[in-house]
């Protein structure tokens, strides 16, 4: 018995250490056995689309090998482990990613080529997931890959949403939304868990007992139990064997569940008790920056948080049955959870309630691991943004968590009491609790309590938040406060979107640029080189005429490839004031319509483009959106502006737009009222992909200029500090309103571009009336203008342009995520490096 187990494992692992060959005959090889087997398609649809999928299949082979490695080596070692909790991951398209991060791209390309098909054609085949909304979701997405890219042990745990975010679709010159169903040719890069399920509880009730010792205890009962269901996807990190895992859940009914309600003789109701279990993991919420407060969200976010952190702890478990020595007070020394923003923050009383009434610690024991163990990252200070659960509906949602939250807020409420007496006022801005009818869960508040660090994403958004949102807390708790600047992977925003761009670093510097950025500093120097801005313009023309070769493949619109290219692509948000945009659109059209043939002569061409989705509720974003696309129909049409001025709205922008549009900007627009836009990483990819930008001293803009250098930057406007102030004044001192504002309102309102039947327009424009104008829309509009015609006076100095962007592409080290993850693993996270030497034959 003994001896043969030996002999079978022996075998069993001679045969499973063998590792796929990656030359270009085995790739081949690998393409067809998965056209013939996977699919089934041996003599029939040999399309690109078969290909696609046939070259992912064989591509997430190789990703299992390193990933199931580097999960048993890092298990093995019992390393600490980072969890990535977010409701959102904003991935974008897989294959390029994984062929350049396994580099294998030159590889497939070739084995691709010999049998008729295009590398690049078959990436274009993949449907995009698009699990997030924006900024915060794209964020956690650079996060997985630098995590894996420097070898970090660290899972990202999310929701396997059915349908991502909403298609974008612009009919009769408005938004229109329609489903997203990502998964209709299937996922290749997932890998189906059946083997990890979790029960997670809803509704019932609470029962108090006594335990062995006579403590009192509590068990959370009844209710209904529906199952989380694991779905893994291989993340590899670039020029490493590293592969860490994205764990995202999906809901199922649970067996216990089927029984009783088919048991009762109610099959038409059991069908759709089923169907609501699948429900809760069916869409994304589309919003960004703002709270919808919706039932159905809050039932996300517990499902999402009891499943991972009953994964995280089996996990850490498994480890402390390991090591004699480890017990379960050690969690902090193994486990760190980040949460992203306050949609996880629910893993706070759900850790609690686990070591209370699971395990049987006393409360004190609990919370400070509980309190070890998480910290929280703020991405905004809108107060429409700050995530509020009612009292009554968490106490029937999660009956147990609410006791917990009462008790945590209790015990927090004395040590202020302690710290101030009798400061009411404080004491109820501290409190977990608003007092409002019905009674609110501040989501933040219990964040910031219950974690031991709390970040801002940067430094003049932690600088807001320390003083607006939370100066008790920071009064109480000085050092919990910190910053860590976001920042984007260069393997996506760089390598993978603009080949151009690249090749000419590694041409300089080497390819050792792709994981270290501070490597192209040196070639700041070479601005002064013409040689040198003439290769760099060649790069840009390139990217330039992708776009405009898209532009009329997709949407039939011709324009001048020598022109400015402007864009503002980004979610459409009052505070990041597209409304800033169109008015200079406006103006700019009117000067050009009354200009005289020398004035013409010097204009500077631009391409004005404008992408972003208005969430589904959001009237004056949609209201944009219908003004963004008649103004482009009106002066698209006008012979005035043909080669002067085009206007484009291009639909559904998503990351795979993105990469098409960032590398082929001359200028982008990063406008958002100083104090509201936390930090932006639109931003950063611009200018890493030598744009110059049009900003406001806001969010990461100003760190951006620190590091490019002020005159590289076209900036205007209020200041933070000035805006409450400008705010104060408006009411009883309104400003007078620029002449050229008032040409472009009264164009826009006197039916240039159309009169929308619900007085659309008038609804924008009433906005930005100098008495309540909240985004300081008009009062930033002439400092606006002035920085749009200096940046138009410095692109015609051609030389000089480019030399601007060379210095300020190869200035941006800093807002590599690269740096950002550093920061979080040394300051928040306490973790290390853990790289796994690959087998031989590998590297
Ligand atoms: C965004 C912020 O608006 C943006 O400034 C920042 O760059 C990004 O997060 C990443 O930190 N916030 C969101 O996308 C969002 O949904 C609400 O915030 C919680
Ligand atoms: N949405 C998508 C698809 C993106 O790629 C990005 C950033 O590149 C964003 C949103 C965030 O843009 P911003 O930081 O300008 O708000």
């Amino acid at each position: 018995m003994g001896a043969d187990h030996l002999a079978h494992k022996e075998l069993l692992w001679k045969l499973s250490s063998t590792y796929l060959p990656n030359d270009v005959g085995s790739l081949q090889r690998s393409l067809v056995r998965h056209v013939e087997y996977t699919l089934a398609r041996r003599r029939y649809k040999l399309d690109d689309n078969t290909f696609y999928q046939a070259t992912a299949h064989s591509v997430r082979d190789r990703l299992i090998e390193r990933w199931t490695d580097t999960q048993q080596y890092s298990a093995k070692v019992g390393a600490k482990k980072v969890y990535y909790l977010s409701l959102e991951f904003l991935i974008g398209r897989s294959l390029g990613n994984a062929v350049s991060n396994l580099g294998l791209r030159g590889a497939y390309a070739e084995a691709l080529r010999q049998i008729g098909y295009n590398l690049e054609d078959i990436m274009s085949e993949e449907k995009e997931p698009a699990l997030g909304n924006g900024g915060l979701g794209r964020l956690a997405s650079c996060f997985l890959d630098t995590l894996a890219t420097q070898n970090y042990p660290a899972w990202g745990y999310g929701i396997r949403y059915k349908y991502g975010m909403f298609e974008q679709r612009i009919l009769n010159g408005q938004q229109v939304e329609f489903p997203d169903y990502w998964l209709t040719d299937g996922n290749p890069w997932e890998v189906e868990r059946l083997d990890v399920q979790y029960p997670v509880r809803l509704f019932g009730h609470v029962r108090e007992f006594k335990d062995q010792e006579g403590n009192t205890r509590y068990a959370w009962q009844g209710g209904e139990v529906v199952m989380a269901q694991a779905y893994d996807t291989p993340i590899p990190g670039y020029g490493t064997y590293n592969t860490n895992n994205m764990r995202l859940w999906s809901s199922k009914p649970s067996h216990e569940f089927d029984l009783a309600s088919f048991n009762a003789g109610n099959y038409y109701g059991a069908v759709e008790a089923k169907e609501r279990c699948e429900s809760i993991t069916s869409v994304l919420y589309p919003n960004d920056a703002t709270d919808e407060g919706k039932r159905l969200r809050l039932k996300q976010q517990y499902f999402f948080v009891s499943a991972t952190l009953q994964d995280i702890f089996r996990r850490f478990k498994k480890s402390v049955g390991r090591t004699a020595t480890t017990k379960i007070q050690d969690m902090p020394k193994k486990v760190a959870i980040q949460l992203n923003d306050t949609h996880p923050a629910i893993a706070i009383p759900e850790l609690m309630r686990l070591l209370l009434d699971v395990e049987y610690l006393s409360w004190e024991e609990a919370w400070e691991i509980s309190r070890n163990v998480f910290a929280y990252t703020n991405h905004t200070i809108l107060p429409e943004a700050m995530e509020k659960w009612s009292v009554p509906m968490i106490t029937e949602l999660l009956p147990r968590h609410m006791q917990i939250i009462y008790e945590i807020n209790h015990r927090f409420l004395l040590e202020v009491q302690k710290l101030w007496p009798n400061d009411d006022t404080r004491l109820s801005a501290m409190s977990i609790i608003e007092e409002s009818t019905p009674k609110m869960v501040r989501m933040s508040n219990l964040a910031v309590i219950g974690s031991h660090t709390v970040n801002g994403v940067a430094m003049i958004h932690t600088k807001l938040l320390k003083s607006t949102l939370f100066p008790d807390f920071l009064l109480m708790w000085p050092e919990k406060f910190i910053n860590v600047t976001n920042g984007v992977t260069p393997r996506r925003w760089l390598l993978q979107a603009n080949p151009a761009l690249s090749s000419i670093y590694t041409g300089m510097v080497g390819p050792g640029w792709v994981n270290d950025l501070k490597r192209l500093e040196p070639i700041k120097t070479m601005a002064q080189d013409a040689l040198f801005r003439q290769r760099w313009r060649a790069a840009k023309q390139t990217n330039k005429n992708a776009v405009v070769d898209w532009l009329y493949k997709t949407m039939g619109i011709q324009v001048n490839p020598n022109a400015l290219f402007d864009m503002q692509v980004k979610r459409i948000h009052e505070y990041k004031r597209q409304l800033l945009n169109v008015l200079g659109i406006v103006h700019r059209y009117a000067e050009i319509t009354q200009a005289t043939p020398e004035q013409r002569n010097q204009m500077v061409p631009r391409v004005c483009i404008m992408a972003g989705k208005a969430a589904p509720g959001y009237v004056m974003a949609k209201n944009l959106i219908m003004l963004v696309c008649a103004v482009s129909e009106v002066v698209n049409a006008d012979a005035a502006c043909r080669d002067l001025l085009k206007v484009i709205f291009i639909p559904n922008f998503n990351v795979s737009l993105a990469e098409l549009l960032i590398p082929a900007s001359d200028v982008s627009q990063h406008i958002s009222t100083a104090g509201l836009e936390a930090s932006g990483t639109g931003n950063m990819k611009f200018v890493m992909n030598g744009g110059l930008i049009v900003g406001t001293m806001d969010g990461a803009n100003i760190e951006i200029a620190q590091a490019i250098g002020e005159h590289n930057m076209f900036t205007f406007g209020a200041k933070a500090s000035e805006v409450a102030a400008i705010r104060r004044t408006m009411s009883h001192h309104p400003p007078k309103i620029d002449p050229r504002l008032q040409r472009a309102t009264q164009m826009i309102r006197s039916g240039v571009f159309g009169k929308p039947k619900d007085g659309e327009y008038h609804q924008l424009l009433d906005a930005i009336d100098p008495h309540k104008d909240v985004y300081l829309t008009a009062q930033d509009f002439p400092s606006y203008l002035r920085a749009m015609d200096e940046a138009d006076a410095q692109f015609q100095l051609e030389e000089k342009w480019t030399a601007k962007c060379i210095e300020s592409a190869c200035s941006m080290w800093m807002f590599s995520s690269d740096r950002t993850i550093r920061e979080y693993a040394a300051k928040i996270w306490n973790v290390e490096p853990l790289p796994f030497r690959p087998p031989k034959h590998q590297n």
